[in-house]
């Protein structure tokens, strides 16, 4: 059975960035997949995802947005594709919103730059968008979409070119690491690996890979959707239109882009929750009408022309830990050979390449200069009971 440094399981946002940097500081890395190359049947595909640095979640996420932001450009340069645009966002709602109040202490933590706009200058600076009179944004120039597919195809281009093994359409079945640190066994149906390091990027299939971290992940059916504004979409085209997330006044947000992908291409608005519980065998693949009457009178809310015709939409899924933070962790139970990274929750895209140089630093030498201490599993599982009885 052949032999690796390291192998990455799963080859999705986060496992083709880890393969990428792995193989690029020089390690032998086999990377397994269970699909295609940029398949579109996890989390990693529908054409773009928001980036932004004043991050309403919580500011421990600025310092891995900023340095994020710089390799996503070094990606870009590398590859010589287009992954990154940054064409502003704002961040609406009532001033005391999650999402508005959370930007804003973000932005005043760490020193970014924004602008506050009260309903008038919203409407007068962004005129596609039609606040209530008592809502605002945060405004940053530093905020766009990135661009998942590119993104992944990208990594994986790189981590070729760097020497990795890419298996596709090779499903791991079973891992377990070797007594006496001696490294992992990985066996898919073709054949049986064995690696120093085994770095787990599930995506939507953490629930199984990942069952003995004790992390009650949920897997959440998403919907993203695609209209034609009323009227052209030159008002929408990225040059002048800002990327968005609204919270209404029942804390119910929705996010969108400008029209990224030309006239005909449309502007892409989902919610950014509200989705109904899933697996990735059973997830509903089709979109019914009511889900595209109900996502059209929230965005006409906010932004009136936005959904003149209904275009198109597809499904993905959210890995969804109960706070919504992440896990990127030494996995507890195997601290010296196994590193793994999930639970995104809905907002990890946009943080692709530097979970990839965190997972590297962590499997290559067991510790990461990166905060990531938010990101601990221990906050989520039940504390062992004395005597080891639940
Ligand atoms: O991470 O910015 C984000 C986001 C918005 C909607 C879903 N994710």
């Amino acid at each position: 059975s052949p032999s690796y440094d390291v192998i990455v399981l799963g080859l999705g946002g986060m496992g083709s960035a880890a393969a990428h940097h792995l193989a690029a500081r020089g390690a032998r890395v086999l990377g397994l997949e269970k699909f295609g190359p940029v398949h579109q049947r996890g989390s990693s595909h529908g054409g773009s995802r928001i980036t932004r640095q004043s991050y309403f979640e919580d500011p421990a996420y600025v310092p891995l947005l900023l340095r994020a932001h710089e390799l996503y450009a070094r990606l870009a340069r590398d590859s010589g594709r287009r992954v990154a645009t940054l064409c502003g966002g704002v961040m609406v709602g009532r001033p005391g919103s999650r999402t508005v109040a959370g930007a804003l202490r973000s932005a005043r933590t760490w020193d970014l730059p924004h602008e506050m706009l009260d309903a008038k200058e919203i409407r007068r600076r962004f005129p596609t968008l039609a606040p209530a009179a008592d809502e605002v944004a945060l405004y940053e120039a530093r905020a766009g979409f990135v661009r998942p597919e590119h993104t992944v195809a990208a990594q994986l281009q790189l981590a070729g070119q760097s020497g990795a093994a890419l298996h596709f359409q090779e499903p791991v079945t079973r891992w377990e690491a070797l007594p006496g640190g001696r490294g992992v066994r990985v066996h898919t149906p073709d054949d049986t690996y064995t690696a120093g390091q085994l770095v787990i990027c599930p995506g939507a299939w953490a629930p199984r890979l990942l069952a003995g971290l004790g992390v009650p992940f949920t897997i959440e059916r998403q919907v993203m959707y695609w209209f034609a504004p009323a009227g052209g979409t030159a008002p929408y085209a990225p040059e002048q239109h800002p990327v968005y997330i609204w919270e209404d006044a029942a804390g119910v947000q929705i996010y969108g882009f400008p029209a990224i992908d030309g006239p005909d291409g449309g502007a892409k608005v989902a919610f950014f929750r509200k989705g109904t519980l899933c697996t990735p065998e059973n997830i509903d693949r089709t979109v019914h009408e009511d889900e595209v009457r109900a996502m059209a009178a929230q965005a006409a809310r906010l932004l009136p022309t936005l959904p003149g015709r209904f275009l198109s939409a597809a499904t993905c899924m959210y890995s969804n830990t109960p706070d919504e933070h992440f896990v990127i962790t030494r996995h507890p139970a195997h601290p010296d050979a196994v590193t793994v990274a999930c639970g995104f929750s809905g907002h990890g895209f946009k943080f692709v390449p530097v979970v990839g140089e965190i997972l590297a630093d962590l499997a290559l030498t067991g510790e990461t200069g990166h905060p990531i201490e938010l990101f601990d599993p221990g906050r989520l599982t039940a504390a062992p009971v004395p005597g080891g009885v639940r």
